[in-house]
C-alpha cells in the first residue's frame, strides 16, 4: 500500500508536469472514433483513449454504447479503437494513444497475459491506464491505477451451484458440456474455475467436453454441432456466455433435441437475447454479468486525472436469473 502510494505521488508529478507541457500547445483535435490529434486540449477537456476487444456479442455492444454514451455526458474526449479480438490490434491502439499524449487509456484486455511492457511505456509516458472488464496477470499492480469489472470466478461458481441444487437426488451421471470463451481471456479461465470448483460438490456432475467457442454465437453453434456429434448423451451445457448459448440452440434443434428440456442450459451475462430465451424456456439459468461500466469508468477517469486516489478494484454488482425471474425482468431489460 505504501508503495503504492508513493508510487501515485510520482505517477500525479509527472502527469501535471505533462499537462503543463501541453498547456498552450495547440493540438489538433480530430472528432473521429480513432483520428488523430493531441491529448489535453486548450479546452481542458479529458481525453481518454479506449481500446475495445471487439464486437464479439451483445454483452460487448452494450458495453461499448454504455462507454461511447457515458463519455460524451462526462463531458470526456473518447478515442475509441475494436480490436476484434487481437491482441496486437489492442498494442498497436494503446501505442497510437501514447503518442497522441492522451490523458486517460483505459481498456479491456482480450486476454490476461502479455501487457506488461505497454502498459510500463504507459506508466512512463506519465499516462494513467484503467482496466475495465477484464484484467491482465501482471505482477506489477503500479502498472495500471484500477480495475473495473466483474467477479467471473464468482459467476462461474453461482452457475455451478444452481446446477448441483437441481441434480442434487440424481442418482446416475450427469454429462456436462462447456463451451468456453476466447483462450487465454479471464472470464473464460475465471468461469471455468468457478463452475468446476462448485460442481465438485458431487461427483456425479461431470465435464465431458470442454472447448473454446470464442464468445461468438458461430462458435458457440459450431463447436456445439461437434459435440452433439461425439456425445450420445448430453444432459447440460454451460456455455461462458449467451451468445455461444444462443448460437447452440441452433444446434441441439437441429439435432432433434429440445432445449431447455433435453438438454440443461446455463449460461453468463443476461443480455436481452439471452434473458428471452431463458423466459421462453429454452434457457434454464443465467449468472448476470453487467457490461454498463461507462459512467463508473468515466467518474474514475477524471478521479484519476486530477491526482486522487482511487480503490486498486471495483466489483460490479449482478445476480442471477431462472426462468420465472427473467419473465419478471425482461420487460425493463435496457439491453
Ligand atoms: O461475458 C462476453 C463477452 O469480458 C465479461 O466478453 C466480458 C465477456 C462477456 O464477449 O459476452
Amino acid at each position: 500500500m505504501g508503495k503504492m502510494r508513493t508510487q501515485s505521488v510520482r505517477w500525479r508529478a509527472v502527469a501535471v508536469l505533462a499537462s503543463a507541457l501541453l498547456v498552450g500547445s495547440v493540438a489538433a483535435c480530430g472528432n473521429s472514433d480513432t483520428g488523430g490529434g493531441g491529448g489535453s486540449t486548450d479546452d481542458g477537456k479529458i481525453t481518454m483513449g479506449f481500446s475495445q476487444v471487439g464486437a464479439e456479442s451483445g454483452w460487448r455492444t452494450a458495453n461499448t454504447t454504455s462507454i461511447k454514451e457515458s463519455a460524451a455526458a462526462a463531458g470526456i474526449e473518447l478515442k475509441f479503437d475494436d480490436a476484434q479480438q487481437k491482441q496486437e490490434n489492442q498494442i498497436k491502439a494503446i501505442r497510437n494513444y501514447i503518442q497522441q499524449k492522451v490523458d486517460v487509456i483505459a481498456f479491456s484486455p482480450v486476454v490476461e497475459s502479455g501487457w506488461d511492457t505497454v502498459l510500463k511505456e504507459a506508466k512512463d509516458a506519465g499516462i494513467p491506464v484503467i482496466l475495465t472488464d477484464r484484467s491482465v496477470d501482471s505482477a506489477d499492480k503500479t502498472l495500471y491505477k484500477t480495475f473495473l469489472g466483474s467477479d467471473f470466478v464468482k459467476e462461474g461458481r453461482l452457475a455451478g451451484e444452481w446446477l448441483v441444487e437441481q441434480k442434487k437426488t440424481a442418482s446416475g451421471p450427469v454429462n456436462i458440456v462447456e463451451l468456453q470463451g476466447n483462450t487465454g481471456a479471464a472470464p473464460a479461465n475465471d468461469r471455468k474455475k468457478g463452475f468446476g470448483e462448485a460442481i465438485a460438490a458431487n461427483p456425479n456432475l461431470k465435464i465431458i467436453a470442454s472447448q473454446p467457442g470464442d464468445f461468438t454465437r458461430a462458435g458457440g453453434k459450431q463447436v456445439m454441432e461437434q459435440f452433439l456429434k461425439a456425445n450420445p448423451k448430453i444432459d447440460v451445457l454451460f456455455a461462458h456466455n449467451d451468445d455461444m448459448g444462443l448460437g447452440a440452440l441452433e444446434a441441439i434443434t437441429a439435432a432433434g433435441k429440445v432445449p431447455g428440456k433435453d438438454i440443461t442450459i446455463i449460461t453468463v451475462d443476461a443480455v436481452k437475447d439471452g434473458m428471452q430465451a431463458l423466459a421462453d424456456g429454452k434457457f434454464n439459468f443465467i449468472a448476470e454479468c453487467s457490461p454498463l461500466l461507462g459512467p463508473q469508468l468515466m467518474d474514475l477517469a477524471k478521479k484519476v486525472h486530477a491526482g486522487e486516489e482511487v480503490p486498486p478494484r471495483i466489483e460490479t454488482e449482478e445476480t442471477t436469473f431462472t426462468q420465472e425471474q427473467a419473465k419478471e425482468a425482461l420487460p425493463n431489460r435496457k439491453y
